[in-house]
């Protein structure tokens, strides 16, 4: 029986690079190496790196062009590499690791294993809904021997799609919900959800230049529960984004009910994960335990000064963002504020980082300090 992996190596040309394919790889490198962007993967994509990297193919053929392009169509990403599949992390790990190692802080020889630990030690982060909106934790998977969105044929965005609805279509309780594929939702149902943060938008300029929105909205869509406290992304960015999120300050809740659903859904497919980086995401920014656990909250004092605040906010890893999503500005003095390190460390430590990162921000805008 021929592996999945198997079955792409045949259709990809056994890792030869056809020289046209070549020839784009030089080219991106050289807009790269050439610009003044400050981005991660300008700093790491060395000369020497480029001529390890330049002729090789992960088993499903995929390139270190399928690595860079959008960082080389976007000299003003911050990183600018995404993984076409789960082997370009070990195959070009010469440029990967570097890259990670910087973005993560990661020192450590591999990630932690898996430890949600117990929810019940966390506490509501501001129970007198003082200054925080709501809260969301979510985390990212990827389905193990498919390739990530970056070189996924519509064939398999329609595989992972059934597959994965399958799964989230068989949650109890609290978690249970109805998949909707976005190609079934009226356009002013899609805004909404999108309007009211439920929803990925139709991607931005670095996930369309990694090849990430083709085939638009084929395989795409989103499940919820009635409450849209629990929320699974399908072929966004990722093949998974497990997403549990809710108003006011409650981390515990929200935490518990993210544990409950991806430990329900790693018992349904198996991920794509190894030992040094955990589990594997299209971004290495995602890899790891993938969490992002984020608090929209209000900060009119510390918000009068956004370097000040992403100063403050870097002392306790914590990352500012706009209120509409990534690469997007913030709106009457509200930001989505987050943990920065998704590698290194446990899910529980993430959530613990990003809390007594939150309250530490929340006595510095009490105090009114610098
Ligand atoms: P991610 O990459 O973590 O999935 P994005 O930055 O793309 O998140 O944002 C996805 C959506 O989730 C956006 O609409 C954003 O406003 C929303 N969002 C993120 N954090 C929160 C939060 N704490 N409360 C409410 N909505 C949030
Ligand atoms: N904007 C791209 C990706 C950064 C991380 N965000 C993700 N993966 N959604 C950049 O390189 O800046």
């Amino acid at each position: 029986m021929f592996s999945r992996t198997a079955m792409l190596w045949q259709r990809c040309g056994k890792g030869r690079i056809q020289p046209e394919v070549a020839a784009k790889i030089e080219q991106a490198y050289k807009t790269i190496s050439n610009s003044n962007s400050k981005s991660l993967v300008k700093k790491h994509l060395t000369k020497e790196t480029y001529e390890k990297l330049k002729d090789i193919t992960t088993p499903m053929g995929s390139t270190l062009l399928d690595c860079i392009q959008s960082g080389a169509a976007n000299l003003d990403s911050g990183v600018g590499l995404y993984a076409p599949d789960a082997d370009a992390y070990t195959v070009f790990h010469e440029l990967f690791n570097p890259l990670i190692a910087e973005y993560h802080s990661f020192k450590n020889s591999k990630h932690p294993p898996s430890c949600w630990g117990d929810p019940v030690a966390f506490s509501n982060i501001d129970p007198s809904n003082k200054y925080i909106i709501s809260t969301r934790v979510r985390t990212g998977r990827s389905i193990k021997d498919y390739p990530f969105a970056a070189k996924m044929t519509e064939d398999d965005y329609k595989e992972l799609e059934q597959k994965i609805s399958m799964a989230v279509n068989s949650f109890q309780g609290e978690l249970q919900g109805t998949y909707y594929p976005l190609k079934l939702l009226v356009p002013t149902e899609q805004q909404k959800l999108v309007d009211d943060h439920y929803l990925f938008k139709e991607g931005d300029r670095f996930l369309t230049a990694a090849k990430i929105c083709r085939f638009w909205p084929t395989g795409r869509g989103i499940f919820y529960n009635p409450s849209k406290t629990f929320i699974v992304w399908i072929n966004e960015e990722d093949h998974m984004r497990i997403i549990s999120m809710q108003k006011g300050g409650d981390i515990m809740a929200v935490y518990k009910r993210l544990k409950e659903g991806a430990e329900y859904l790693e018992t349904c497919m198996e991920f794509a994960h190894n030992d040094k980086y955990g589990y594997l995401t299209s971004c290495p920014t995602n890899i790891g335990t993938a969490i992002r656990a984020s608090v929209h909250i209000s900060l009119p004092h510390l918000a009068a000064n956004r370097t000040k605040l992403e100063e403050i906010a870097g002392r306790y890893n914590l990352q500012v963002r706009g209120t509409e999503g990534e690469h997007t500005e913030s709106v009457d003095n509200v930001y989505d504020i987050s943990n920065k390190r998704r590698l290194g460390l446990t899910e529980f430590m993430a959530i613990k980082e990003m809390s007594d990162g939150i309250r530490e921000l929340i006595k510095h805008e009490e105090s009114g300090d610098e």
